[in-house]
């Protein structure tokens, strides 16, 4: 909104001028996230718990969460609501690619809001069905790539770090692609989101990290310089992103051991298909794998587990996702996250140097 409000009046006030740039308005959108969470924070967990909006703790798990019992959830609605906020009023709304993300995080979001609000305020302990939830999130990221492949003309092509000659040209094979990515990221880091500050954290750490992306994606000398795919409208990519990791710090406030709030679905499933879409819009699909690589990790230890528990009948974790495993094997809480933590930094300085290794 900004940018179309004070740009139409520079030319009489010249130094409204830098609302044109995207630096200068991703600054502006992280500041604004990060103020607002701060501000409506407080008021957000109070309302929860005047509205008894807690957590019911699983039998199973590690003895330490009998403790959690009760606390506010849903803070996912926080953190959409900063991150919308800050967007509308610092983006560029007449870029195509901010609408797509902002759907694919807001439906997406709708989708947690329907199973926390089942869980949490019906207390149906099933919530929404597994099969339910994937039907959803898929049509969701079939629509998003859809728009980008045959309306948007999104390259189809993906690019491999480290190996600069090798590109594979999807064609409409891109749509299924795409649908993976936002549903295989989505669905990751509602997995990971079992300890407090456990999947926020890297979510801050990735999200910084494609915000540097989406301006080099955009810019089109750096990404010639590169040799990384160049994305016009990408570059406003960055608002959004820079307004999605302050908003996660902010909440990372709350959420931070001992948790005041968790973020519930309503803030895993949209967080992760964000991620997902700010990938594929900036053409950095497969650097996803290691920018989010915790979640990845979080995710196949998942699988491994019960294909081993299937196939042979024995675990090779204490429990997955793979947290709880450290957790019964006696690392406190705080050590376990603070530790993906310092993984999750490595891996985007990983993946940010391999923009000079193509
Ligand atoms: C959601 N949700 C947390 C909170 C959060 C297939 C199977 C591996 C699925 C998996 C699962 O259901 N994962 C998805 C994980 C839950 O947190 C709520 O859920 C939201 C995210 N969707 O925002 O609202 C609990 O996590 C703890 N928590 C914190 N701090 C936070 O900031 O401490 C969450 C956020 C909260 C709180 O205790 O209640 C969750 O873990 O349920 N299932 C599992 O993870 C289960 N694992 C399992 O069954 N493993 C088996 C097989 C199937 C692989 C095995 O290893 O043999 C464990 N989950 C729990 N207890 N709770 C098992 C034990």
């Amino acid at each position: 909104m900004f940018p179309w409000l004070l740009v139409s009046l520079s030319t009489e006030v010249t130094f409204l001028n830098v609302f044109k740039y995207i630096t200068f308005r991703t600054f502006g959108a992280a500041i604004t996230a990060l103020v607002l969470s701060m501000i409506v924070g407080p008021w957000y967990i109070a309302m929860m718990q005047r509205r008894q909006i807690g957590q019911s703790i699983r039998e199973l798990g590690p003895q330490s969460h009998q403790s959690k019992k009760g606390t506010p959830t849903m803070g996912g609605g926080l953190i959409l609501f900063c991150i919308t906020a800050s967007t509308m009023l610092w983006a560029d709304l007449s870029n195509p690619l901010i609408w797509i993300v902002l759907f694919v995080t807001l439906a997406t979001g709708i989708v947690g809001w329907a199973d926390d609000y089942l869980k949490v305020i019906k207390k149906n302990s099933k919530g929404v069905s597994g099969r339910a939830k994937i039907f959803w999130q898929s049509l969701i990221a079939v629509t998003a790539a859809s728009l980008l492949y045959f309306k948007f003309g999104m390259s189809p092509e993906l690019r491999f770090p480290f190996f600069k000659d090798l590109v594979i040209n999807l064609g409409p094979l891109y749509i299924p692609f795409a649908v993976l990515v936002i549903v295989g990221a989505s669905n990751a880091v509602n997995l990971t989101d079992g300890l407090d500050g456990l999947a926020i954290g890297p979510i801050i750490i990735s999200a910084g990290t494609y915000t540097l992306l989406a301006y080099l994606a955009g810019h089109a000398k750096i990404a010639e310089y590169l040799q990384i795919p160049h994305v016009p409208l990408a570059g406003e990519l960055a608002v959004f992103c820079g307004a999605m990791a302050a908003a996660g710090l902010g909440f990372l406030w709350f959420n931070s051991y001992p948790a005041q709030i968790f973020m519930g679905d309503v803030g895993s499933l949209p967080l992760g298909a964000a991620l997902g879409s700010i990938a594929l819009v900036t053409k950095n699909e497969i650097l996803l794998v290691v920018i989010g690589g915790i979640f990845v990790l979080e995710a196949v230890s998942v699988m491994a587990q019960v294909f081993s528990f299937k196939t042979t009948g024995k675990r090779v974790f204490r429990m997955a996702p793979i947290h709880h495993h450290f957790e019964l094997k006696g690392w406190p809480e705080p050590k376990v996250i603070v530790r993906f933590w310092i993984i999750s930094i490595l891996l985007a300085i990983i993946a940010l140097s391999t923009l000079k290794l193509r």
